[in-house]
């Protein structure tokens, strides 16, 4: 692997990402802070996703036992926005977006995390996502269902509550249309891209964080954020109700084992935004679109040091001193339990 600067494409994308290997030994006089690692309580009476509490504007969230899942108090999105008219061809252009959006509690206890719930837990989030994709992906003018979790305060998470959040929306989301070109032209010469890449990492095994028999968790040749991680099938699948009961089973292992070395790397919850990347629900069959999911952590070298995406990446490209290899090699050597 190259130890000089260079650069890497992020085939998903389509983006060069630069990496200076060269830079980890450079002195670091920047921000440290303390770390609290507090012990959450079973149930806070003053958390609105706890079961029997009310919420912001008046809904009360009943005595659920498993998952639940209920329409955002305050959305982003709303169905009955009419359709969209684009605004004429001058420098400014705007369209109305309609869309739904839903909270999904993983689980009536307010101390856990998704790496601290069991298999057959998690296993129920998956099932609820897979729900929630077909049921508001089977509605005519949604064209993509996004489903992602914002853990941590450092990733804006609003409460401590295992929760996750959904957006179905008219059109489709910037990355999900570059992801989708990208896939459509590798394809055109007959192969899947996240196949092909699933197999030479295989190969590699350089980049591998763990694997089951139906997933594995990598962190991307092409990684942008220091753990960033990659979670994909081995078999071509393009959505999660193309899986069975057992690769289900597959997927809720997985996501138990990457959150949990994760939560080991520097001793706390450890921060992410992590989010499904399935095909459009445009009606099209996308047999080109790979189903994985992204692990986006803020952290750079300790439970409160973030890599800040500032100067250079916000205006020129993104850029990285530890190397995705360093990175995977650090995430494999923890402990799972
Ligand atoms: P985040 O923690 O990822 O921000 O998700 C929490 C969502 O919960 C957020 O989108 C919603 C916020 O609008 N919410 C409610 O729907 N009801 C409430 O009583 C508070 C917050
Ligand atoms: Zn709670």
């Amino acid at each position: 692997m190259l130890t000089a600067p260079h650069r890497r494409l992020n085939r998903l994308t389509g983006d060069w990402l630069l990496v200076s290997p060269h830079r980890t030994a450079r002195p670091w006089q920047g921000q440290t802070e303390e770390v609290v690692n507090e012990r959450r309580p079973e149930y806070d009476p003053n958390c609105y996703l706890c079961p029997g509490n009310e919420r912001a504007g008046g809904a009360v969230t009943p005595e659920y036992t498993s998952t639940y899942i209920f329409d955002n108090d305050f959305p982003a999105l709303r169905p009955e926005t009419p359709a969209g008219q684009p605004s004429g061809d001058g420098p400014l252009v705007m369209e109305s977006e309609r869309g739904i959006c839903r909270v999904l509690c993983f689980s009536p206890r307010h101390d856990l995390s998704l790496g601290e719930m069991t298999v057959g837990a998690i296993r129920r989030v998956v099932d609820t996502w897979n729900d929630q994709y077909v049921r508001l992906g089977s509605i005519d003018w949604v064209r993509h269902v996004l489903i992602f979790e914002n853990r941590g305060a450092m990733m804006g998470a609003s409460n401590p509550h295992p929760h996750g959040q959904i957006w179905a929306n008219e059109r489709l989301p910037n990355e999900v249309s570059r992801e989708l070109h990208q896939q459509q032209v590798y394809a055109a010469n007959g192969s899947c891209l996240l196949c092909d890449y699933l197999a030479v990492e295989l190969k590699d095994d350089e980049r591998i964080v763990c694997a089951n028999e139906h997933f594995v968790a990598l962190v991307p040749f092409w990684a942008n954020w220091p753990f960033e991680t990659l979670v994909l099938p081995r078999a071509h699948q393009g959505a999660l109700p193309d899986m069975d009961a057992g690769e289900r089973n597959g997927l809720a292992d997985i996501l138990r084992r990457v959150t949990r070395r994760y939560d080991k790397l520097f001793g706390v919850t450890f921060p992410y935004s992590m989010g499904w990347h399935q095909r459009p629900t445009d009606g099209a069959p996308h047999s080109e679109w790979h189903l994985h999911a992204h692990f986006y952590p803020p952290l750079l070298r300790s439970a409160t040091i973030r890599k800040f995406m500032v100067g250079y990446e916000l205006l020129a490209q993104p850029q990285r001193d530890i190397t995705p290899e360093s990175a995977a090699q650090l995430l494999q050597s923890l402990p799972e339990d």
